[in-house]
């Protein structure tokens, strides 16, 4: 026998209004017990609804971006009832015999309001980033479980942050769960975790310790409100003093070189605890997973689709599109260095650490041959001095990098084979007809290749400015997802630095680099005399399954022939 059960917002504390983020089901669609259905999202929290029970999604009454409060129809459950359960007559009234309020249907069946938590447990409210417990040593702050309602000994269910990772005020830290709720607990204020005081699997209640969090100059806690207990004995404590406010970056921006990653970094990617949860159950790893939700927020359809598209692939594609299946090298065994004399153990960034993998795939799976060749820029560079103090009236700073992308557009077009992708199944070359160049940018937490767009229809002062701007906002952290994601060939530009040549690693899927030292005065011999040149030196690496030596060899004189001549920029 069939009852429908309404489901409401489940008491959340103080919030009111608080906006739907996502609707985790359907209307049709089964839910067992603690199925996420929908996410809400206050300005301080994120957190699950869960289902109070199992059965059919009947009527769904709530859509993204609704705001809710605690008491409002979520949507109607067509629940399987034995006969013996559904026997009591409805009571006249309108509560049953639990104290839920039923409303009679048309066939006669009763509908029960239940909320997802039951009153003797309700579900833990959100906490506001700002109420966390947080006392304060120097500039380190110790985060600990904020009050989360009557449960004790929640499990934490996922760590989302490690030592040296850099978070901001409310970024997640762990997820909690009950039986009754997942949770999300956000960082009370921006910082370096410094320590961390709890793991997977542990079960704290109110007050435990989560992590302890140095602050950065400039950042404070979310509020004013924060609660300072007394000092901590925490060994990471530091003399430094929060002030000032909350600085604005975004955690460390995400390394794109080489980077199929469809998160741009190595941020904490969005995704609620319940979208988590689905995709720890499926060993999706969320960082892969692109985002089609506001602000490219990861949806439980996206994480369907990615596993899809995962399990499409054949093993030869799997290996075509760079991962690395049944490759066993032999690991380094592990040394005690400090047997030898003093070491310091320096944890690595978290761009460090994923560029670490993305270069490392890159250099296994893509066999590289780097080509080298010197293009003379004399005239171009007298050309760019003219130029630059113009460009430098409209704040432009003209350097030759936004010439050396106008270049390689112009060998792009001509050679467009290295403006391409191999297809993951390895049986086609994906030519693009768009030209997105990435720039290696090196900043002080490891390299970030963003991406310039449609460099092909833009002018050099264009591109100087958009350089200028990139550049700033990379080493700003401050990058946005599409600032990193679509592009189709990378420079990597050493010359303001210095160096006679190099040999970059290919931005898989991209199939090649251009690397740029440093140009330097020397004798050329050019019509039977030796004449003072500004030699510019390029290493082109190239992906060699897509791109052949002597193909390569005619793309780097083609190069070379324009920077020598810049009119030919304009052909
Ligand atoms: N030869 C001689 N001088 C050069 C030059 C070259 N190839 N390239 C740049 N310069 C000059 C510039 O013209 C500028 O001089 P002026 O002030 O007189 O104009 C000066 O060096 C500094 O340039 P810059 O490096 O600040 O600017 P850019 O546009 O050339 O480069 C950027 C911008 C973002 C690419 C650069 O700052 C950067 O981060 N480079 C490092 C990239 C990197 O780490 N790559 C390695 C990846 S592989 O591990």
């Amino acid at each position: 026998m069939l009852r429908l059960e309404e489901v409401c917002v489940p008491d959340l504390g103080d919030f009111k209004d608080v906006r739907v983020i996502e609707v985790l089901v359907g209307e049709g669609q089964d839910v067992n017990t603690e199925d996420p259905l929908i996410t809400l999202k206050s300005d301080k929290a994120t957190m699950d609804v869960p289902s109070p029970q199992a059965g059919k999604v009947n009527d769904l009454t709530v859509s993204v971006g609704d705001k809710v409060s605690p008491g409002d129809l979520i949507l109607v459950l067509e629940v399987e009832v034995m006969e013996r359960e559904a026997a009591p007559a409805p009571v006249p009234a309108s509560f049953n015999a639990n104290g839920q309020q039923q409303l009679e249907l048309p066939t006669g069946e009763p509908v029960n309001k239940a909320e997802p938590a039951p009153a003797e447990a309700p579900a833990p409210a959100p906490v506001p980033a700002a109420e966390q417990p947080v006392s304060e040593t120097g500039g380190v702050h110790a985060v600990n479980v904020p009050d989360i309602g009557d449960f004790h000994d929640v499990e934490v269910i996922e760590v989302l942050v490690g030592v040296g990772d850099t978070v901001q005020a409310e970024d997640p830290l762990i997820t909690l769960e009950s039986d009754k709720a997942t949770m999300d607990v956000p960082s009370p204020a921006g910082g370096t975790v410094v320590a961390m005081q709890l793991q997977k699997g542990d079960k704290v209640s109110e007050g435990a310790p989560i992590l302890q969090l140095a602050a950065k100059a400039g950042a404070g806690p979310a509020t004013e409100s924060v609660a300072k207990a007394p000092a901590t004995t925490a060994a990471a404590a530091s003399s430094e003093t929060l002030s000032g406010a909350a600085p604005r970056a975004r955690p460390a921006p995400p390394p794109s070189l080489p980077t199929p990653l469809a998160q741009p970094n190595g941020a904490i990617p969005h995704a609620s605890p319940g979208v988590r949860r689905f995709a720890r159950e499926l060993g999706v790893d969320l960082h892969r997973v692109a985002g089609s939700g506001p602000k490219t927020r990861i949806l439980k359809q996206d994480v369907q689709d990615y596993v899809k598209t995962q399990l499409a692939q054949p093993a030869a594609a799997a290996a075509a599109a760079g991962r690395a299946e049944g490759l066993a090298l032999p690991e380094l065994p592990p040394v005690d260095f400090a047997q030898f004399g003093d070491i310091e153990i320096r944890p690595l960034g978290r761009i460090k650490k994923l560029t670490a993998t993305h270069l490392h795939r890159a250099w296994l799976l893509v066999p590289h041959v780097t080509q080298h060749d010197e293009a003379d820029i004399t005239e171009l560079e007298e050309f760019r001095k003219q130029a630059k103090e113009e460009a430098a009236q409209s704040g432009v700073r003209l350097t030759m990098l936004a010439f050396l992308m106008k270049a390689c557009v112009s060998a792009l077009k001509q050679f467009p084979t290295f403006n391409a992708s191999l297809e993951s199944g390895g049986e086609n070359l994906i030519i693009k007809q768009y030209y997105n160049l990435g720039v290696a940018v090196d900043t002080p937490d490891g390299l970030v290749v963003p991406v310039i767009h449609d460099v092909a229809h833009k002018g050099v002062l264009d591109l100087a400015r958009e350089l200028g701007e990139i550049s700033e906002r990379t080493r700003d952290k401050q990058l946005r997802p599409q600032d990193l994601q679509g592009g189709t060939f990378t420079i990597s530009s050493l010359g303001g630095i210095g160096g006679t040549a190099f040999t970059p690693i290919v931005n898989a899927p991209e199939v090649a680099i251009l690397g740029v030292s440093r140009a330097q005065i020397k004798p050329v011999y050019r019509d039977t005399d030796f004449k003072p040149r500004l030699m510019l030196p390029l290493s082109l690496s190239y992906d060699h399954r897509v791109i052949d030596g002597a193909e390569a060899a005619r793309f780097t004189t083609f190069l070379t022939k324009v920077l020598e001549d810049a009119r030919r920029l304009l052909l």
